[in-house]
């Protein structure tokens, strides 16, 4: 199936069977309201509110029988994958490894580091552990996408500027053609997400291109409609 989409700066074209959906740690203590990224202060709604159009594409993408893989920031618990730097960084009250309201922050297992049940991932969908902000560092999702063929990926997830775009990058430096939902990605300062789709297609599409979900799925159910 040949999907040709609408996007910025200019139509991404991919195939279903070489593009895989890929969502950012939609974990719960990034996203529900009582866990780690709202005792930072942060207003956790702004990410909720992306849930409806995620679970949108998902669905229609699974329908379609495209290839899913979900991420998780996670920590083995010994935190011997963490840097450091990375627990003393900044002066949050909660640090990684600390037991905040879902059980201890990062840290794989812990109820929330979870993936949200509206989300959830299915049997045979990939689900990657990643000790860094980018999913391919220290991971083998790079292996795992060209054992499959995948040449195209499609993002959602959060946050736009730290995770997302953090792997988009590490994506396009592989060689990978990269999409980002508009709709499906979300920032707790909003004025980051718009800055970040302006980087992603700026230059021509340096980092990939950005398009709003509905794009992807009028594409979708018009071959599924026509039998494609
Ligand atoms: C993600 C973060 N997922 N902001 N993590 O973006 O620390």
């Amino acid at each position: 199936m040949q999907l040709n989409l609408p996007a910025r700066p200019y139509a991404f074209k991919c195939k279903l069977s070489s593009t895989a959906l890929i969502i950012i740690d939609m974990q719960r203590d990034f996203i529900e309201p009582g866990g780690f990224g709202e005792t930072l202060g942060n207003d956790v709604s702004l990410l909720s509110a992306i849930v409806p159009q995620c679970q949108n594409v998902l669905n229609a993408w699974r329908k379609a029988g495209g290839m899913v893989v979900h991420t998780r920031e996670a920590h083995r618990p010994d935190l011997s994958d963490c840097p450091p730097a990375k627990i003393s960084r900044g002066n949050a009250s909660l640090r990684i490894g600390d037991v905040g309201p879902m059980g201890r922050i990062l840290v794989a297992g812990e109820p929330g580091n979870q993936i949200i049940p509206e989300l959830k991932p299915m049997d045979g969908e990939i689900v990657i552990d990643k000790p860094g902000k980018g999913a391919f560092y220290a991971t083998s999702l790079h292996e795992q996408l060209q054992q499959r063929g995948i040449s195209h990926l499609i993002f959602m997830g959060v946050t736009t500027e730290v995770c997302v775009q953090t792997t988009m990058r590490e994506a396009n430096d592989r060689g990978y053609d990269c999409l980002l939902l508009e709709d499906c990605t979300e920032s707790y300062f909003p004025e980051f997400k718009t800055a970040t789709l302006e980087m992603v297609h700026a230059q021509g599409g340096i980092v990939g291109w950005t398009a709003p979900a509905d794009t992807l799925l009028q594409v979708l159910a018009k071959t599924e409609k026509s039998g494609e």
